[in-house]
């Protein structure tokens, strides 16, 4: 494996970062978890418009411009052969000293790795996932704002560590004002009947670009989409719940803190719309191609 690192693919054993990285020191910096399928990078585009947001969200100006940033990654793609896989795109603050200070950093470092993915297994697709509310909060918008994916994930994390002492794989995380904000690593949508309703990113999500997706998807497909401040309740006493990420693409959920979702097993909505997404991998205009 080659990585991209600072503008140069260097052995996977040359690809080091410094112990005096802030992205080490102190989660600063941000990133991107892309998928390519079928030779192309899925929705390379809004990674990279995202990326961007999220760097300038902290202050963080990256040493390149989007169109060559879309470009390393297209190039550390062609040169692993990476057309089924998983990348992860890395800006640090870069090396500092033992101090907060971001301006004591002298250069962002940009990693690019295109390697596989490391699926869910069949089952949680199959069966449906049991998820549970746990009681850490989601980051509150004017600490570290959700929409900024950051190097820092100790929120989500801790959020994990609750869910998978509970007994289960996933959570169901709130807004400091209580009402649902996503999962930890993925956001979440309700079906009832031909209605869609996700949580707007002023809940305390990231914006998801599968989420984005699904939305598109859900509403060129006869679905009605809506956006909207949601309770437990309104999970609990859906017809159907799923999640969307990059890695889960759509995985059901079929039960939440114990209660039953709907009939208890993946819904046809849900079905529907997990069909959709992946025809849409397999269209040209899903993505940017990799080879030519
Ligand atoms: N919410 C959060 C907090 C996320 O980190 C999503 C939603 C879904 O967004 P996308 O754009 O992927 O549809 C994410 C994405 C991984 C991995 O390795 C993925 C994410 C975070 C950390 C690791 O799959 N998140």
């Amino acid at each position: 494996m080659v990585i991209y690192l600072n503008g140069k693919l260097v052995p996977e054993k040359d690809a080091v970062v410094s112990v005096f990285d802030h992205g080490l020191l102190y989660g600063d910096g941000v990133f991107e978890g892309i998928r390519s399928y079928h030779g192309r990078v899925f929705l390379l585009n809004e990674h990279i418009e995202r990326l961007y947001r999220s760097a300038r969200a902290v202050a963080l100006d990256i040493p390149m411009r989007p169109e060559a940033m879309a470009q390393a990654v297209i190039e550390t793609c062609r040169a692993n052969d990476c057309r089924n896989g998983y990348i992860r795109l890395v800006v640090t603050r870069g090396v500092g000293n033992l101090g907060l200070n971001p301006y004591n950093c002298a250069k962002p470092q940009v990693i690019i790795i295109a390697s596989t993915i490391q699926l869910y297994p069949p089952e949680f697709y199959a069966q449906g996932l049991k998820i549970v509310t746990v009681a850490t909060v989601r980051n509150h918008p004017e600490s570290v704002n959700p929409n900024i994916k950051s190097l820092n994930y100790l929120n989500n994390i801790l959020a994990k560590i609750e869910a998978i002492n509970a007994g289960v794989q996933e959570a169901l995380m709130l807004n400091h004002t209580g009402y649902v904000a996503e999962a930890t690593g993925d956001n979440v949508f309700a079906i009832n009947g031909h209605l869609l309703t996700t949580p707007p990113s002023s809940s305390g999500c990231l914006p998801g670009i599968t989420r984005d997706a699904v939305m598109k998807l859900a509403a060129e497909n006869g679905f009605e989409v809506r956006e909207s401040v949601m309770t437990r309740y309104d999970f609990y006493t859906a017809d159907e719940v799923f999640l969307t990420g990059t890695a889960a693409e759509i995985v059901p959920v079929v039960e939440i803190d114990r209660r039953r979702i709907g009939a208890g097993v993946p819904g046809a909505g849900t079905k529907r719309l997990i069909a959709l997404l992946h025809e849409y991998t397999q269209l040209p205009e899903s993505g940017v191609a990799i080879a030519g």
